[in-house]
Parts: C-alpha cells; sequence; structure tokens
C-alpha cells in the first residue's frame, strides 16, 4: 500500500524539480556538498516554493551530513531539517570477545564493537550512503541488510565485505519507521546469533513528537556450549541454535546491561520512549515494562499507532517503538514477559524513576491487617515452644523466654522487636507494654483487637492468643521487659494467671 505512494511522492517531487529547474539560480548546480551550502540554496529556493518543504530533490545536489550514530543506549539527537540530506554512514565490523554474564566470555562479531550496533537516525526522503568498513582482523566477511532500504537484499550483497576492505552503496529512505539492520553473510544466523543487528530509526517529513527522554534497546537470543552462567569463554552452540534454545535472552547485548549503574533514568512526569529492537535470531520479544502502560504504541516500528498497550510483540527481525509518562518514582522492570527469559535468561532491564510519590495514583502498602475468617484459629497453637521448668533466677528465665520468643512471636513482632510499621506494633521501648506488664501477659494469654497507641503510632488490628501455659506467659513477658531496650520487670507464673482473668483493654 505504501510503496505507489512513496513512488507518487517521488513523481511529484521530480515534477516539482523539473518546473523549477527554469527559476533555479545556475550556482545552485555546482553547489559543494557542505551544510553552509545546504542552507544558502535552501532559503534561496524558498520564495519559489508554497509548501516547508524545500526543492532539493536532486541528489547530486544534496547537502552531505555525517551521520550521529550511537551505542545502545543512548538515541541520535532528532532531526531537525526540513529537507533531505545525503547522510553518510561510516559502520565497521569487529570480532571481539566481551562480557556476556558475570564471569562468561563471548566471541562477539559486532557492528561498531558493541551489541547492538549504533543507533542510526535519518529522514524520510534522504539518501544513505552506508560506508562499511570490515576490520583487519576479522576472520570473516560480513555485510550489512537494512529493513529500511528497498533493493535486493537490503544492501547485503552491495556491502559484501572481505576483511581489511571498505565497500560504499546507497539507499533512499523511501518509508518511514523503525528498522532493523543485521549482517546477512552466510551462514545468516550465525553472524545474527553473534550480535550483529542494530536499529536505523527513519523519521517521518514531519518529524516525531517531542518527549523527555529516548532510549535504545534491543534483545537478542545466545546459544552457548555452556549452561546460562557457566564460567569462561563461551563457545557458539550451532546445534542449540538450531533448535531454539537459547541460554542466554539480554538486552543490549549482555546480563546485566540496563540494571545496577546502566540503569534507564527518568523523571516523574516525563515522556519517555522507547526504540525497541529485536535482533534475535529466534525468539520473538513479548516486550513488557513492570507497573507501566504504554501510552502508545508504533507496533512493529510502522506507522499505526495503538494506545494502552500492556505487553508489545515484537517479531524477531523487528521493532517497535513504545511511549509513556512516568508519573510515580521507583524502579520499572523492562522484561521479555515470555518470564523466565528475564528471571532465568537475562532479559532483564530498570529504568529507574525519581520524584515526587503520588498517593492518588499509587499509595503503596496502606495496612496488613490479619486476615481471620470464621472458623479460623483465632489461637496461636504452640506446639513449637519448648519444655518449661520454673527457672531458677532472672537471667534463666529470660533466657527460656527468649526461645518461647522466637518461636510465637518474632514473626509479627520482629526478631529485634521493632515490629512493621502499620501491622504490628513495636515491642522494642514500647510504651504501652512498659505501662502496664500484667496487661501484656494478658495479651498474650487472651489476645487483643481494637485501637492502640504504641510510642505515637496507633494500630488496629488482631493479635490472636497465644497458647502458652503461664510459666511460658511469665517467660516470655520477662524476656521482652529485659530486652529491646525496655525498662526491665520480672513476672512469675502466679502474676499470669490473676493477670489473665483480666481481658485486655486499651
Ligand atoms: C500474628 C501476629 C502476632 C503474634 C504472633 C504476636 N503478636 Fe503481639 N500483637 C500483634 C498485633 C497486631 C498487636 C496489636 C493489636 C491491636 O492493634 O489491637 C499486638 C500487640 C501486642 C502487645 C501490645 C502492644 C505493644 O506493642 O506493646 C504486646 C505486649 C504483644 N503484642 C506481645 C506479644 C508477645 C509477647 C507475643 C508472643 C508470645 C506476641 N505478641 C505475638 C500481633 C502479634
Ligand atoms: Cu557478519
Amino acid at each position: 500500500m505504501n510503496k505507489p505512494t512513496a513512488k507518487t511522492f517521488q513523481l511529484t517531487a521530480l515534477a516539482l524539480t523539473l518546473l523549477f529547474a527554469g527559476c533555479a539560480p545556475k550556482s545552485q548546480s555546482d553547489a559543494a556538498p557542505a551544510k553552509a551550502q545546504a542552507t544558502a540554496s535552501a532559503s534561496s529556493t524558498a520564495t519559489t516554493t508554497t509548501s516547508s518543504e524545500s526543492t532539493i530533490t536532486d541528489d547530486a545536489n544534496l547537502p552531505v551530513i555525517d551521520a550521529v550514530i550511537t551505542h545502545a543506549p543512548q538515541v541520535p539527537p532528532p532531526i531537525d531539517r526540513n529537507h533531505p540530506a545525503k547522510v553518510v554512514v561510516k559502520m565497521e565490523t569487529v570480532e571481539k570477545v566481551m562480557r556476556l554474564a558475570d564471569g562468561v566470555d563471548y566471541q562477539f562479531w559486532t557492528f561498531g564493537g558493541q551489541v547492538p550496533g549504533q543507533m542510526i537516525r535519518v529522514r524520510e526522503g534522504d539518501t544513505i550512503e552506508v560506508q562499511l568498513s570490515n576490520h583487519p582482523t576479522s576472520k570473516m566477511p560480513h555485510n550489512v541488510d537494512f529493513h529500511a532500504a528497498t533493493g535486493p537484499g537490503g544492501g547485503a550483497e552491495a556491502s559484501f565485505t572481505a576483511p581489511g576492505h571498505t565497500s560504499t552503496f546507497s539507499f533512499k529512505a523511501l518509508q518511514p519507521g523503525l528498522y532493523v539492520y543485521h549482517c546477512a553473510v552466510a551462514p545468516v544466523g550465525m553472524h545474527i546469533a553473534n550480535g550483529m543487528y542494530g536499529l536505523i530509526l527513519v523519521e517521518p517529513k514531519e518529524g516525531l513528537p517531542k518527549v523527555d527522554k529516548e532510549y535504545y534497546v534491543m534483545q537478542g537470543d545466545f546459544y552457548t556450549k555452556g549452561k546460562y552462567g557457566q564460567q569462561g569463554l563461551q563457545p557458539f552452540d550451532m546445534d542449540k541454535a538450531i533448535d531454539e534454545r537459547p541460554d542466554y535472552v539480554v538486552f543490549n547485548g549482555s546480563v546485566g546491561s540496563l540494571t545496577g549503574e546502566n540503569a534507564l533514568t527518568a523523571k516523574v512526569g516525563e515522556n519517555v520512549r522507547l526504540f525497541v529492537g529485536n535482533g534475535s535470531p529466534n525468539k520473538v520479544s513479548s516486550f513488557h515494562v513492570i507497573g507501566e502502560i504504554f501510552d502508545k504504541v508504533k507496533f512493529e516500528g510502522g506507522k499505526a499507532v495503538n494506545e494502552n498497550i500492556q505487553t508489545t510483540l515484537i517479531p524477531a527481525g523487528g521493532a517497535a517503538i513504545t511511549e509513556f509518562k512516568v508519573d510515580v518514582p521507583g524502579n520499572y522492570v523492562l522484561v521479555d514477559h515470555s518470564i523466565f527469559r528475564a528471571f532465568n535468561k537475562g532479559a532483564l532491564g530498570i529504568l529507574k524513576v525519581e520524584g515526587e510519590e503520588n498517593p492518588s495514583i499509587y499509595s503503596h502498602k496502606q495496612k496488613d491487617t490479619v486476615y481471620l475468617p470464621e472458623g479460623a484459629p483465632q489461637a496461636i497453637d504452640n506446639a513449637k515452644a519448648p519444655e518449661t521448668k520454673t527457672p531458677t533466677d532472672l537471667k534463666e528465665q529470660v533466657a527460656a523466654g527468649k526461645a518461647t520468643y522466637d518461636a510465637n512471636c518474632a514473626a509479627c513482632h520482629q526478631p529485634d522487636g521493632k515490629g512493621v510499621p502499620n501491622a504490628f506494633p513495636p515491642l522494642a521501648s514500647s510504651d504501652f507494654l512498659n505501662a502496664n506488664h500484667k496487661r501484656a501477659a494478658s495479651i498474650v494469654a487472651n489476645g487483643l483487637s481494637g485501637k492502640i497507641t504504641v510510642n505515637g503510632s496507633s494500630y488496629d488490628s488482631v493479635m490472636p492468643s497465644v497458647s502458652l501455659n503461664d510459666q511460658q506467659i511469665a517467660n516470655v513477658v520477662t524476656y521482652v521487659l529485659n530486652s529491646f531496650g525496655n525498662k526491665g520487670g520480672q513476672l512469675t507464673a502466679e502474676d499470669v494467671a490473676e493477670a489473665k482473668k483480666t481481658k485486655p483493654t486499651p
């Protein structure tokens, strides 16, 4: 559908050129390929055209520009031209050993010395001159197939380059979109599996809407003789590749390329655009950002925009542009939602968002309450509590109480007695506890519910009764009173027997 449209445009453009050829100043035809010249010629023709689109359509007269290309996750700057140009893209293929995961090295074949290859950004209608150099240390010939090119092999044949050579060819970016490029030298699968892919963005003439952050992420799968994580230099495994059983599925060429210090970043309120490619020789990607919804997805890198997308499918050899506004701070996890790949094979990255919380959009945990449905046991079984005999002194009693505490109380009040905010009140330095030791014994024996205030914070929850005998309760309360910064104290079994007759009241 698009092709005739592009052709029609070309014809129209050609007709325009012919139409205006007579009016064009002579000096323009011998224009040197320089930016300044381009600006001059663009303004000199401005009077003869009614559209903002310049009439520079004659390829020989196109201004020549060196492409700004970037390593992932960086993205080249947006195009600010309103006319086509001849964009020179210098690419180099390099074979080199690099880190695939911690302690795992791999002999990568690359564009530009990294995986993925550098991102290229051009404008619809530009002529791309590709100068592909194959480093003299390479053992293999390489080439490049641009999915953005129209012509046999996407340039593969034209760019076939032996080690120590440079090939030049050009193509016209007829149709806007986000496209994959990759090496296509036989065995093609092996060149791709070794990391030979990248993205080229062909911006539509009108450009892309401005956003605050743009990033370049490309998924790939890798096949190694050793299993995931097996240390050392891992050779490529052709059998696994043919069986489509990758050991690694990663973003940007290695496990951890987008985590920790390498995490992507944004601030609350910013619009983020991800240019996501899938260079994998085999696996399609179910690309998802945990905790976000894509406001817009140009699925498959094309023109159509879908909105409100949770997960977008990116075919092998395909791409997608996703956009979303980040509303609340936190770590958002980029994954292939074929989820074992994320947590067991490396397809995991982080977008770290900083800024103000917004509880109306996301509250974080507000409450943790005890769930005691009808018929559930209302008391905690003390099966795990150690046998008790009457302790002879305070030290022995505290030791016995500690064992009871660890087995019966620590799960909620925590081993250090500090509790859990909004859920379990602290026993450490608890004003509520220290105010009334016998009430504490009664709480353990009878349970407690209703609103209480401990050290200035209120709790409105349920503590089930803990079925301990009087001596055990005396021990555990004595332990607590003599630990965690509390003020000391001691209870006997007789004290507990007396205390538990009174239900505790806040
Ligand atoms: C299932 C969780 C749970 C367990 C187990 C538990 N408690 Fe509690 N405890 C609570 C909750 C919840 C409250 C507050 C109840 C409320 O809001 O009315 C509480 C309140 C208390 C209080 C009064 C408030 C304070 O911080 O001083 C004491 C004393 C206490 N527990 C001691 C114990 C002891 C001793 C044990 C072990 C024998 C124990 N609890 C086991 C959940 C638990
Ligand atoms: Cu290659």
